[in-house]
């Protein structure tokens, strides 16, 4: 099969309409799983220390654990396919695949002698049909997802892609899967714009090399770095390696300095550097280098943020490209780990609620110091990043090696093999996703339910009221929150009369019954008042309005100058200040208020913050909207119920006051709030 070059421009609307179903957006599309045992029969045969960590058994834990968790059955099961000669020359040379084609012939001495060309690589007889099977997942993936026969999937392949180059195999690849996958999306499909997100713990230089200078894709990789000492100690690898020519700003690396790292120094790359920029870009299509050496227990990454984390990665990229959201295998070496981080991975492209990130603490110095240089690095390309600060002076940048890394490193290596974590908590879907308390004349939208009031709940109310219909539906609200709270419903949408008025009764409920409650309050004048401020609940009011300081911790106004409805400036607000105010709070509820009036934000980016509010509170988020909204139910109900949010567009320059205005309110408020940092303090211990 050849892939004709498609000019999206060229494209007829019908043609069009053939790749993106008119429904896919609104439909409910499963989960793809795509893996055959095929790709386990392959193996080092020679004794080599650095290479035998790449095992048939990574594959086989992977699957079995989706099986063995009942999360496989969920999936719509899509087979493999060999990538064809024309698949794999759209990343590598004529003579490089001509060479692998020779390797099943090969005796075990040409196999060995074949394999010291490159680095950190072994071949096998079988390698260059498993290597054409991986690149194929890759494709088929591609393929039903773009198609829209699902929403988005995972491929569980061996050999991994990212290391290798246009005429090299290296760290354990053949083929390089995700860049010969992103060529192929914007080939066959038209994507004009694919983002690449690599969190394996490597650097995928391949993949970097691959599309170095072209503006259409977007590659992010996190990687330990440790100054250039690690492995594939690439100069290239740092942070101000930004891309070339037309490509530059389109290159986006994240050293890591230090091992050890855990879920906040990931979740504050994700909110400081990662997400802002990819919604910019808007992408039409996301591929995930999904490694899971940069899990905890991983032998190769030494780091420490637990396989929960990664529900929350792929939660917090499910809303880009319109979900369309594509996973492909490369390391992950402590088969537990990896077998745990592949189930919540799936668990999240499914759609379960994703778990409490407990205990979440800020980065730590090495990663604000990379951070800040990434940030740095990337302001002149990217306008989300244009108020960033200067990078750090030259005795904290991570291009000093310190001595004393080394001993740190060390010492995590000799603990490496004992250490230990919690298994993932079980995350259980309520039998109902979302609830609505609606007007009967209001068509309940798909996927949802009603929520009728207990009866001895409602008498007892009504008798007491004579405004019986407002105070039935008052406690309706507080009855909706019990029942969240025992997880028999996920989240829930009311239309309310008075939104201020319904917000301050469902939190006194809440925090009478204990509760961490976040409340988001959108397109009000910013007067909240009776709102405690003791820490039961933190508010985070965004509004039309000019700055002022927060009078305490747990009372957060955020204005904006042209309100809400200024996406570029709401979406700054969300990802800098927002998301991890939420992430660091840890709510058990969220409370989403929107406010009637004109400063309301879009609908593509209020449902956008609907969905990404659900990764907070197991799921559990109530949204209160003004009564004569009706407009607001289906697209919000959208939301709640897992329908992945609208493209926003590329993001143009947010107000230039507004920016400044966030940063302030930043800088002001990552004393108490580490997760807001973004560069290295300048008194700092080392020891954060
Ligand atoms: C590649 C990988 C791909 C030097 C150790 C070098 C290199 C291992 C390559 C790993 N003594 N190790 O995991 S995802
Ligand atoms: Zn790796």
């Amino acid at each position: 099969m050849t892939h004709k070059k498609v000019s999206p421009a060229r494209l007829q609307k019908s043609e069009l309409f053939s790749f993106f179903p008119g429904d896919c957006r609104t439909s409910k599309m499963g989960t793809a799983l795509i893996y055959d045992e095929e790709m386990t029969r392959y193996k080092l045969l020679w004794l080599d220390p650095d290479c035998e960590l790449e095992r048939p058994e990574r594959l086989t834990v992977s699957y079995e654990a989706l099986v063995q968790s009942g999360l496989a059955a969920r999936c719509i099961s899509v087979p493999v396919r060999k990538a064809t000669d024309d698949d794999i020359l759209l990343i590598h040379s004529e003579e490089y695949l001509e060479a692998v084609k020779k390797t099943p012939y090969m005796t075990l001495e040409d196999l060995r002698e074949f394999t010291l060309k490159y680095g950190y690589v072994y071949f096998h007889p079988n390698s260059y049909h498993c290597a054409l099977l991986a690149a194929g997942a890759a494709l088929q993936l591609v393929d039903a997802v773009m198609s829209g026969r699902v929403r988005n999937g995972m491929a569980l392949v061996r050999p991994p892609g990212h290391h290798s180059m246009r005429s090299a195999a290296n760290g354990f690849c053949v083929f390089n899967n995700v860049a010969i996958a992103a060529k192929y999306a914007q080939q066959k499909y038209g994507a004009q714009r694919v983002l690449i997100v690599d969190w394996d713990i490597h650097h995928g230089q391949g993949v970097q090399y691959a599309f170095e200078d072209d503006p259409s894709v977007l590659y992010f990789s996190w990687h330990r770095y440790e100054h250039q000492k690690f492995w594939p100690e690439l100069r290239e690898s740092d942070y101000d390696s930004v891309g070339e020519g037309k490509g530059a700003g389109f290159n986006i690396n994240v050293p890591w300095n230090k091992v050890g790292m855990r879920n906040g120094d990931y979740l504050a790359v994700f909110c400081h550097v990662l997400l802002p920029v990819a919604y910019q870009f808007c992408p039409d299509l996301v591929l995930v280098c999904a490694g899971f050496d940069s899990a905890i227990g991983d032998p190769e990454g030494e780091m420490c943020a637990t396989p929960d984390v990664f529900a929350h990665l792929t939660h917090l990229l499910m809303n880009l490209a319109e979900g369309k959201l594509c996973m492909v295998l490369e390391g992950g070496y402590n088969l537990t780990s990896l077998g745990q981080s592949v189930c919540v991975t799936v668990q999240s492209l499914l759609g379960d609620p994703a778990p409490r990130p407990a205990n979440l603490q800020g980065p730590c110095q090495s990663t604000l110091e990379s951070v800040q240089c990434v940030r740095a690095a990337h302001r002149k390309y990217w306008s989300c990043l244009k108020h960033a600060a200067e990078a750090p002076p030259s005795d904290v940048s991570t291009k000093r090696i310190k001595i004393e890394e080394k001993l740190q490193s060390g010492e995590a290596a000799e603990g490496k093999d004992h250490v230990t974590w919690p298994e993932p908590e079980k995350r259980v879907a309520p039998p109902v996703r979302t609830a609505v308390v609606i007007p009967e004349d209001v068509d309940c939208p798909d996927g949802c339910e009603r929520f009728h009031l207990p009866n001895n709940a409602r008498s007892r109310s009504t008798k007491e009221d004579f405004e019986g219909d407002a105070v039935t539906k008052l406690s309706s609200l507080t009855a909706l929150v019990g029942e969240m709270e025992k997880n028999e419903i996920r989240n829930g949408l009311a239309l309310v009369s008075d939104v201020s008025v319904a917000l301050e009764t469902v939190i006194k409920h809440a925090t009478a019954l204990k509760q961490r409650v976040l409340v988001v309050c959108v397109g009000g004048n910013g007067v909240m008042s009776h709102l405690p401020e003791d820490g039961t609940t933190l508010t985070v009011d965004i509004h039309k309005g000019a700055l002022e300081m927060p009078r305490c911790k747990h009372y957060i106004p955020v204005s904006l100058k042209n309100g809400c409805g200024e996406t570029s400036g709401l979406a700054q607000a969300t990802f800098g200040l927002l998301l991890p105010l939420a992430y660091e709070y840890d709510p058990a509820l969220v409370l989403l208020a929107r406010f009637p009036g004109t400063g309301g934000p879009s609908e593509g980016a209020w449902q956008q913050l609907v969905s990404l509010l659900g990764g907070l509170a197991r799921g559990h988020m109530l949204v209160l909207v003004q009564e004569d909204e009706k407009a607001l139910v289906e697209p919000t109900a959208s939301s709640l119920s897992g329908s992945p949010a609208p493209s926003l567009g590329q993001l143009p320059a947010p107000v230039a006051d507004d920016v400044e205005a966030l940063e302030r309110l930043r800088l002001h408020l990552q004393a108490d709030w580490t997760l807001l940092r973004t560069s290295v303090q300048e008194s700092g211990s080392e020891d954060n």
